[in-house]
């Protein structure tokens, strides 16, 4: 019953088709869409795909709160029709458009974009296309799985369109926790103490008048597939949760820290990790995007409490998780990204953080975005957010990429997305470097020696070893030679073969 869903009443007149609700977007258009892997709109891109397939000349530029996935991002790219995209995004067809300047692309700190689009720091915001599950009685916004920057978008722009979500309950109502900090200089602390805390609204304010569009689909999230965690990343894992245990249990850590694991083989692989170790129990994760292994230790007793920005789930946990949703309600709370990855919250609380890198340098500089110094990956997405401000931060790798012909230590970084004043401990499948009471040069040694891949030993040790020798300094580095294994690789294909002279 479409009253269910839209239980302002005034707002049942805006009830519309996809075609006439898109007309509100047009050339030049600043498009601003719910979606943080999850929660984006699924009826809008497809509507303006078809109008770029139909011959209609026009370009939009789109904000979102991080990835979309195809439903958005590859149908837009592939219809060509977007000039700028930020922030982070993860979708092939978007990146290599991006690396051929096609699509302009700006790479912000996830907890940045809401506040500078609160500034106006990208001019007028046009139009806001949301994904929601109802809308309340005052003619506020429930969203659906993900939170994002949606709560800004609503609040600032000109028109507001709403894609109402039949695949989700309204139940789920309640598990959101909606907070815009003010802005500076008027911005006082946000008041979340432990990563369960409520403080804010449990829906999107919003003013009714702006609705220019309401509707309904049918469609759900593309699930991801989550594979078993593979030997590397599991080894990876056990070395962090070791290196934990012992911390707390010499007394130099506190027990009951919260932990942020990114999205990816070796977050799962932690999560996993806590199934089986009676050590860790009563756990709080204070994270970004929550996927299926939190519904797993929530069932093993093992969540206190779980704060994310959106939920992410395989179409199995899916059905899990709306079947048992005032369970699950009770432990996950979902917030605005400013929120998740407020570096004031993450600092507070003593998050340990746990991020991955393409590759990491012998001081520890470690490059998550940018293949080879150039060529954009995804992006930097909350990784800064976590890594500069957690209480311990956690750099993983594989210890080599492309089947070993790349090498994820190297002499330097071409491109730093967090430097080793916010690096902490480094690990890779071979070893662990805990380099915060380390100088640089025993930084280099320890990261050579434990977490190289062996393939790679003494080529990196004999590099350091000339570096010494020729330059010396507080961290010896031949400029000539920095990204020879770069070079090595461009040139021949693997790092490991000499460049025929
Ligand atoms: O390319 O798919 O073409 O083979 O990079 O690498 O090993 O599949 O690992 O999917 O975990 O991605 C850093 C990109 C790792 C990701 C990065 C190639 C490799 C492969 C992917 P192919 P893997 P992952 C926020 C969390 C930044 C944002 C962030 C990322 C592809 O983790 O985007 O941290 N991070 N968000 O072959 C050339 C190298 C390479 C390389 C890997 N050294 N050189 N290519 N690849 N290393 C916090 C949260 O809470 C969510």
């Amino acid at each position: 019953m479409q009253q269910d869903r839209i239980r302002y009443q005034p707002l049942l007149k805006k009830i519309t088709d996809p075609v006439t609700a898109a007309r509100h977007i047009k050339d030049g258009t600043n498009l601003f869409i719910s979606g943080f892997t999850a929660g984006y709109p699924k009826l809008i891109p497809k509507e303006l795909a078809k109008r770029a397939k139909e011959g209609e000349n026009f370009k939009i530029n789109l904000f979102a709160g991080a990835s979309t996935g195809d439903a958005v991002d590859r149908l837009l790219a592939e219809a060509d029709v977007v000039n700028w995209r930020r922030p982070y995004m993860s979708d092939p067809v978007m990146r290599n458009m991006i690396n051929e300047g096609e699509i302009a692309f700006k790479d912000d700190h996830l907890s940045s974009l809401a506040s500078l689009v609160r500034s106006g720091d990208w001019g007028d915001a046009h139009v806001a296309v949301v994904e929601a599950v109802a809308i309340t009685e005052k003619g506020a916004l429930v969203p659906t799985m993900s939170v994002g920057n949606t709560p800004t978008y609503v609040k600032v722009a000109e028109k507001i369109i709403v894609e109402l979500s039949n695949s989700e309950p309204p139940e789920l109502a309640g598990i959101h926790d909606i907070f815009i900090p003010e802005d500076p200089p008027y911005r006082m602390p946000i008041p979340i103490y432990r990563a369960a805390d409520r403080i804010g609204k449990p829906f999107i304010d919003m003013d009714p008048n702006r609705v220019v569009a309401i509707l309904f689909h049918d469609e759900q999230d593309s699930c991801p597939v989550f594979t078993a965690p593979d030997r590397i990343s599991q080894r990876i894992a056990e070395q962090i949760l070791d290196f934990v245990r012992h911390e707390i249990k010499r007394g130099r850590l506190p027990n009951g820290l919260p932990w942020q694991a990114g999205v990816g083989h070796v977050g799962n692989a932690v999560l996993g990790g806590f199934m089986e170790d009676s050590f860790f129990d009563n756990l709080e994760l204070y994270s970004e995007v929550l996927q299926d292994s939190v519904l797993d230790l929530i069932d093993m007793g093992k969540v206190r409490a779980a704060s994310g920005s959106a939920l992410t789930l395989s179409q199995k946990a899916r059905n899990r998780f709306f079947n048992e949703l005032y369970r699950y309600r009770e432990k996950i709370v979902l917030r605005p990204v400013e929120i998740s990855n407020s570096p004031e919250i993450i600092s507070r609380l003593g998050v340990l953080a746990i991020n991955t890198a393409m590759e990491i340098d012998i001081y520890g500089q470690a490059n998550s975005t940018h293949v080879m110094g150039s060529h954009m990956m995804n992006g930097i997405g909350g990784s800064g957010d976590y890594m500069r401000n957690g209480a311990i931060t956690f750099m993983v790798t594989p210890s080599t990429a492309k089947e070993g012909r790349i090498s994820a230590i190297v002499p330097m970084v071409p491109h730093v997305d967090h430097s080793e004043h916010s690096v902490d401990v480094i690990v890779t499948e071979n070893g662990l470097v805990d380099t915060r009471p380390l100088t640089p040069k025993q930084t280099a040694a320890q990261i050579i020696n434990k977490c190289a891949h062996p393939d790679y030993r003494d080529i990196l040790w004999d590099y350091y070893q000339r570096a010494l020798k020729q330059r010396g300094g507080h961290e010896p580095q031949l400029l000539s030679e920095v990204f020879s294994f770069h070079e090595r690789f461009m040139k021949t294909g693997d790092m490991r073969i000499n460049i025929p002279k």
